[in-house]
C-alpha cells in the first residue's frame, strides 16, 4: 500500500464532506452501492479498496461495475465481481460497508486503524505469498454521465496506490459494456488465465451469438413469430446489440431483430417511460411501440433495463389485452423444456429446481409445484442470493425474479449425465446460457430458440397459467433502515407492530380464498420500501395497498 495516496485521497474526500448535509449511512445493498451519483464519492473510495484487497487475497482478476441499472439517470452505483463471475461473498460485503461508514466519520487514524483490522482479518487465514502477488483489476462501466468520472478515478486509484511493480498490476478498463459483459469477461480472464485485454465484441459473439444462430438454423419455419423488437431501455443494451447486429445479419436469419429506444447517447432518456422495470411495474408498453404495432400478431416483445442483465417479454392478445411474459413465466418456460427435452433416467438422476423470491406470482409456483412437479424455493431478493440457493440446492437451478432477472446453472454432475446421451441440439441449447449471471441478451436468446424449437406461440406461453392480479408500489418513508425482515423477506420484524397491522388488513379484504398476500421491504437500491401485494380479485389490490400505505405512515411518523 502506498499510505501516503491513501491519506491524500483520504483528505481529498475529507475536504468535501462538509458539502453534505445528511448523514449517511452506506451500506453494500442489493447489488452493491447506488445511489444519488453526487453522494458516491465515498462508496466509490471503499470500492476501490475492497477490490484491490480482494485481488491481492485471491491473486486473480476482480472486475468493478459502474452502474445503477434500472435507476433514473443520475444514480450510480458500484459493485464487485468475483474471479468466477459472481458477486462478492457476503463477509466481504460487511468489511467494504464498514469502510465507507469509517471513511464517512473523517478520522483518518480511525480511518487507518478501521483497515488494518479488516486486512488481519482478511489475511489471518491466508497469508500473502509476496513472490506471485499481483494486482488485476478489470472495469466496465454503462452509459450514464457520471460513469465515466468515476472509471477515471479508479483508473488513477489502482495505478497509485500500490508500491508493486508496474508489470505486477494489471487494470484493464472495458469501457461501456453490459453488466453481464463484465461478469463474462472477468470469468473467461480467470479461467483462460489471460492477462491481456480481449475483444469482448468477439468473445461474446462466439460464445452465445453463434450457438443461437446455429440453433436458428434448425428451425425450418418460423411458426411462433418471425420479429423481435427489443426495447434497449435507452441504454448500454442498444450500444451492444448494435456492435452485435450486423455480425447476426451476416448469417441472413429468418428471424428479425429490431431495436427500439437506442438513444444511449442521451443520459437524461436512459429508463425514462422504457425498459425491464418500466414495463413489468406498469405492466403496460414502452414508449416507442404503439398499440396498432403490439398487435402484430408474428411480433414478440421485449424489454432491457439499463444495464442490461433483465429482460421482459410482452405481446398483445388479438382484443388487445396485454401480456406481461416476465421472470416467472421465463423460469417456468425454461423449466418446462429441460423436461420435455431430457430423457426422463436423466431428468431422474439429477436435482432440477426453480428459485424464486417472495415477489413471484403464487400462480407461477404453484405452477412449478403442481404441473411441472419441480421444487420452487424461495430466496431473498438481489440474484446474488438466488444464485447461492441454486447452487447449493440444485444440479441445474433455474433461478429468476418475477422483474425478469436470472439465468440458469448446473453442475458437473449434471454435465456428466448429460454427455451420455447424444443430445446435440440440447447441448447447443445450453451453450447459450450465461452461467455468471442472469444476463438479457442471453436470456433472449434462451426464450427465443425455446418459443421456437417447441412451436410455442408467445399468447399460448402466456396462457400456460393465469398470474394472480398484482401491484409493486414505493413508499418514502425517513429511513427505510428501519424496516427489518424474516421469512425470506415475506414479513417485517420491524418496525415493531407494522407486520401484525398488514396481516389484519390482509384477512379482513375479502381474502375467503386465501390467496390476498401483502408484503413491505426496503429496497437495496432505492430510497424507498416496496408493497408488493395480490389477490385473486383485483380490486382487493387498492383497498390493501391504500391501508397499508396509511399503516406506514402511522408507524413511521410515531
Ligand atoms: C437489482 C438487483 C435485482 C433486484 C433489483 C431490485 O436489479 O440486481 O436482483 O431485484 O435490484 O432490488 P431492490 O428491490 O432491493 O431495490 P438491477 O437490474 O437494478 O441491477
Amino acid at each position: 500500500l502506498n499510505k501516503q495516496y491513501l491519506q491524500k485521497t483520504f483528505n481529498e474526500l475529507a475536504s468535501q464532506r462538509p458539502r453534505k448535509s445528511n448523514a449517511i449511512n452506506f451500506t453494500y445493498g442489493t447489488s452493491g452501492f447506488r445511489m444519488d451519483s453526487s453522494k458516491l464519492d465515498i462508496p466509490l473510495f471503499a470500492t476501490a479498496l475492497i477490490t484491490f484487497l480482494r485481488s491481492l487475497y485471491c491473486n486473480k482478476f476482480i472486475g468493478i461495475m459502474i452502474t445503477a441499472s434500472h435507476n433514473p439517470p443520475q444514480d450510480n452505483g458500484f459493485k464487485t465481481i468475483e474471479p468466477k463471475g459472481e458477486m462478492l461473498p457476503h463477509s466481504w460485503e460487511s468489511y467494504v460497508t464498514s469502510i465507507a461508514n469509517s471513511v464517512y466519520e473523517n478520522d483518518y487514524l480511525k480511518f487507518e486503524a478501521n483497515m488494518l483490522n479488516i486486512i488481519d482479518t482478511i489475511f489471518k487465514a491466508c497469508p500473502l505469498e509476496k513472490k506471485d502477488t499481483s494486482l488485476r483489476i478489470i472495469l466496465g462501466r454503462d452509459t450514464r454521465s457520471s460513469s465515466l468520472p468515476f472509471a477515471n478515478f479508479l483508473n488513477d486509484f489502482f495505478t497509485n496506490l500500490t508500491t508493486l511493480k508496474t508489470e505486477n498490476v494489471i487494470v484493464l478498463d472495458y469501457g461501456i459494456v453490459t453488466t453481464p459483459q463484465l461478469h463474462f469477461i472477468v470469468r473467461k480472464h480467470t479461467a483462460d488465465n489471460i492477462f491481456e485485454q480481449m475483444d469482448l465484441t468477439k468473445e461474446y459473439f462466439d460464445a452465445f451469438f453463434i450457438p443461437f444462430i446455429k440453433l436458428l438454423s434448425k428451425v425450418a419455419n418460423l411458426q411462433s413469430f418471425n420479429t423481435l423488437i427489443i426495447d434497449c431501455a435507452n441504454g448500454v443494451g442498444a450500444l451492444q446489440l448494435e456492435k452485435l447486429l450486423p455480425l447476426y445479419e451476416k448469417h441472413s436469419p429468418q428471424l428479425k431483430l429490431e431495436l427500439i429506444n437506442t438513444n444511449y447517447q442521451d443520459c437524461s432518456k436512459l429508463n425514462v417511460e422504457c425498459g425491464a422495470d418500466f414495463v413489468k411495474t406498469n405492466q403496460k408498453l414502452p414508449g416507442g411501440i404503439s398499440e396498432e404495432f403490439a398487435n402484430n400478431p408474428n411480433f414478440l416483445f421485449c424489454s432491457l433495463d439499463g444495464d442490461s442483465d433483465r429482460i421482459i417479454f410482452y405481446c398483445l392478445t388479438a382484443d388487445k389485452k396485454f401480456c406481461l411474459l416476465d421472470g416467472d413465466k421465463m423460469a417456468t418456460l425454461i423449466g418446462e423444456f429441460f423436461i420435455e427435452k431430457l430423457p426422463a433416467p436423466l431428468l431422474e438422476s439429477i436435482k432440477l429446481g426453480i428459485v424464486q423470491t417472495a415477489y413471484a406470482n403464487g400462480s407461477s409456483t404453484a405452477y412449478i409445484k403442481d404441473v411441472l412437479k419441480l421444487d420452487a424455493r424461495c430466496a431473498k431478493t438481489g440474484v446474488k442470493n438466488l444464485h447461492h440457493d441454486a447452487v447449493e440446492n440444485f444440479d441445474v437451478g433455474i433461478y429468476f425474479e418475477a422483474n425478469g432477472h436470472g439465468t440458469v446453472i448446473f453442475n458437473d454432475k449434471f454435465m456428466q449425465a448429460l454427455s451420455k446421451y447424444k443430445l446435440e441440439e440440447f447441448e447447443l441449447f445450453i451453450s447459450l446460457i450465461n452461467q455468471a449471471v442472469g444476463d438479457a441478451i442471453t436470456d433472449l436468446f434462451i426464450v427465443v430458440i425455446i418459443l421456437l424449437l417447441l412451436k410455442l406461440d408467445p399468447r399460448d406461453w402466456f396462457k400456460k397459467y393465469d398470474d394472480l392480479p398484482n401491484t409493486l408500489i414505493k413508499c418514502v418513508v425517513p429511513d427505510r433502515s428501519e424496516f427489518e425482515t424474516f421469512d425470506n423477506e415475506r414479513q417485517l420484524s420491524k418496525p415493531i407492530g407494522l407486520q401484525e397491522m398488514i396481516d389484519q388488513i390482509v384477512n379482513e379484504t375479502n381474502n375467503s380464498d386465501k390467496k390476498n398476500r401483502c408484503f413491505v421491504r426496503a429496497s437495496g437500491t432505492e430510497d424507498v420500501v416496496r408493497i408488493y401485494c395480490e389477490s385473486s380479485k383485483q380490486e382487493n389490490l387498492t383497498i390493501i395497498t391504500t391501508k397499508v400505505l396509511e399503516a406506514i405512515k402511522q408507524i413511521t411518523n410515531k
